[in-house]
């Protein structure tokens, strides 16, 4: 698991160079936001279960057929599968957040998920879509909490939709 300080010093220590300018002001940028990615991780660990019971709702408005006969949240039992993924997209999401790198996902979230979702027949684009509102609602809650800037929000989520895109093409 790597966070942003180890995989840059990683990167510099491969090829044996001295920290440069861009090092710096790479590091720059992840301090000067070290704040407030603390401060977002606070509030996704204390509204946890709203965002994704929020999250959640709003997919299955969007996308009923996941929760009707033959859909693959339908059951009570992949009904809390789904929504446990979420929370796993979430929490996960707030370590990378603090981590300022998206290295934890790759290793605890995404390795071996496509063919997991693939052979249960968990579609894909949904959970894209349900990862999307998280996103926005984290965001949303983030500027709430008076961070001017929420950019650096995007990158865990961002990681993941990529990476979970890829696999439905
Ligand atoms: C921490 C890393 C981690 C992840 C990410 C993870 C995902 C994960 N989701 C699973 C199932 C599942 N995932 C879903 C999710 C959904 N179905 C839908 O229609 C929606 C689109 C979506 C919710 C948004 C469902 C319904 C199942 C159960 C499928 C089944 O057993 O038929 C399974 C199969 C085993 C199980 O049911 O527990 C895994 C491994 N497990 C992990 O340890």
């Amino acid at each position: 698991m790597r966070d942003a300080v180890t995989t840059l010093i990683r990167n510099y220590d491969s090829t044996g160079r001295y920290l440069d300018q861009n090092a710096l002001d790479s590091l720059k940028t992840y301090f000067d936001t070290g704040m407030a990615r603390v401060k977002v991780a606070t509030m996704i660990s204390a509204s946890a279960a709203e965002i994704v019971k929020g999250a959640a709702s709003q997919l299955f408005e969007t996308v009923p057929e996941l929760i009707r006969p033959g859909g693959n949240a339908y059951t009570t039992r992949r009904y809390a599968a789904c929504l446990r993924d979420m929370d796993y997209y979430l929490r996960y999401s707030s370590y990378a957040l603090v981590a300022g790198d998206s290295n934890v996902l790759d290793e605890r979230v995404l390795q071996g998920l496509r063919e997991t979702y693939n052979s249960l027949g968990v579609p894909i684009a949904p959970t894209v879509v349900g990862i999307q509102i998280m996103k926005e609602m984290v965001k949303a809650k983030a500027s709430d909490t008076g961070i001017e800037d929420v950019s650096f929000v995007d990158q865990p989520f961002d990681h993941m939709l990529r990476e979970l895109s890829e696999v439905s093409v």
